[in-house]
């Protein structure tokens, strides 16, 4: 439906332009594979950014080239390092722009193809999920000395549980598709944690944890792995912007420790296992114990429950709202989605002494009190 070659050509790429074909399974942008013909050139990918999500897309491109040209330099810094393949190359204009306005008002952008990566939408092993927490911590590590101005906020309030919470009253309250009376159990789940799942922005009023720069959509599959299934490269940078270590750590150990899919139509199928969460947290804490305080450690257990009450309750106000956000492959998509994140929600509450002990063990005997 895109005139794909010609969107192309206005990008400043090598090789000649084969084909083109929808790639991923994200729930925002539309992404899509470009192959071009020589063998010896690279592939790419191009993507129409949704501009109904990001209103600012040439401050999120600001960012994204802020990002990728530091952490570039730090990898050019290792002579055994491929920068190609392990942070995302923006491909110009031919204006030199970061990226391409078409006659609709379309956004699009233009990366190198990560060739031979693995991606998974499930973990199904310790050493894969330790692998996401490693490569996790380390570009919160990477990013940490980022020169200059603070990142444009992409999507304000976007991981600001207060503010979704209002936001799915509202919705309840207009009621714009007449779902409201198919929620009535999860409007009872979700207002019987609330109080609970402010405790982060609490903290973070009180000035006990600092913001830093975190990517904010750390699922499992915004992280590709060589064909060794070591880490190779963090992907999907549109919400890299200033948040909590809460953040990054809570929403990857959403999909790092799901035995189901995130929209598992069989709920007996999800579960937090226990053991893949033990990976996350030893290589996430590898990586980051030394910079983060003893308030953000010991909250951390506490974020891998706030992120599919999080996700969950975007997910049914998404719902309620008659599905105007993420992408929904049939008519009840996202309340399965948000029934899939509140049972594994329930799983972590059954689970949660053993996930404090985790963090505590590779915190290095810090103490997770909460
Ligand atoms: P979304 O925000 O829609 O999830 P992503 O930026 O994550 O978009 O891209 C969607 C998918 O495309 C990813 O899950 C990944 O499989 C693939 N992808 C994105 N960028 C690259 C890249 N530079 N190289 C290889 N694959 C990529
Ligand atoms: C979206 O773009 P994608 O599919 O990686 C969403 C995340 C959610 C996720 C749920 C900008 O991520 O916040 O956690 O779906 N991204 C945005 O799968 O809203
Ligand atoms: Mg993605």
């Amino acid at each position: 439906m895109y005139m794909l070659e010609q969107i192309v050509s206005n990008f400043r790429h090598n090789g000649t332009y084969a084909s083109g074909a929808p790639y991923g399974s994200g729930h925002i942008n539309d992404t899509f594979k470009i192959d071009t013909k020589e063998t010896d050139q690279y592939n790419y990918i191009l993507q129409r950014v949704n501009h109904h999500v990001f209103k600012d897309v040439p401050g999120l491109m600001e960012n994204v080239e802020r990002v990728t040209s530091h952490i570039r330099k730090k990898i050019e810094a290792n002579p055994d390092s491929n920068p190609d393949r392990e942070v995302l190359t923006v491909i110009p204009t031919h204006n030199n722009s970061s990226y391409h306005v078409d006659s609709d008002g379309n956004f699009w952008r233009m990366y190198i193809f990560i060739w031979d990566n693995k991606s998974y939408d499930v973990v199904d092993s310790p050493e894969k999920a330790f692998e996401g927490g490693r490569m996790f911590g380390q570009f919160q590590s990477q990013l940490a000395d980022l020169p200059g101005k603070p990142l444009n906020d992409t999507i304000p309030n976007f991981h600001n549980i207060a503010w979704r919470l209002d936001t799915f009253m509202d919705t309840l309250k207009r009621n714009p598709v007449g779902r409201a009376d198919l929620v009535k159990e999860e409007i009872d789940f979700v207002l019987a944690r609330a109080e609970e799942m402010k405790t982060i922005l609490r903290l973070g009023e009180a000035g006990e944890i600092p913001l830093r720069i975190t990517h904010n959509d750390t699922k499992f599959n915004n992280v590709l792995l060589n064909q060794e299934d070591k880490g190779l490269c963090v992907i999907d940078l549109d919400t890299v912007m200033p948040g909590y270590v809460h953040y990054d750590f809570g929403d990857s150990i959403r999909t790092s420790t799901n035995t189901g899919a995130e929209d598992d139509p069989d709920l007996d199928k999800i579960e937090m296992d226990i053991h893949l969460f033990e990976g996350y947290t030893k290589g996430f804490l590898h990586e980051t114990k030394d910079t983060l305080n003893q308030v953000e450690i010991d909250h951390l257990a506490f974020a891998g429950k706030l992120f599919p009450y999080m996700i969950g309750l975007r997910f049914i106000t998404d719902y309620v709202d008659g599905d105007n956000y993420f992408k929904v492959h049939h008519e009840h998509h996202n309340l399965q989605r948000a029934r899939a994140q509140f049972k594994l929600l329930t799983s972590m509450e059954r689970q949660f002494e053993a996930m404090k002990e985790i963090v505590r063990k590779y915190a290095g005997g810090r103490d997770a009190k909460t």
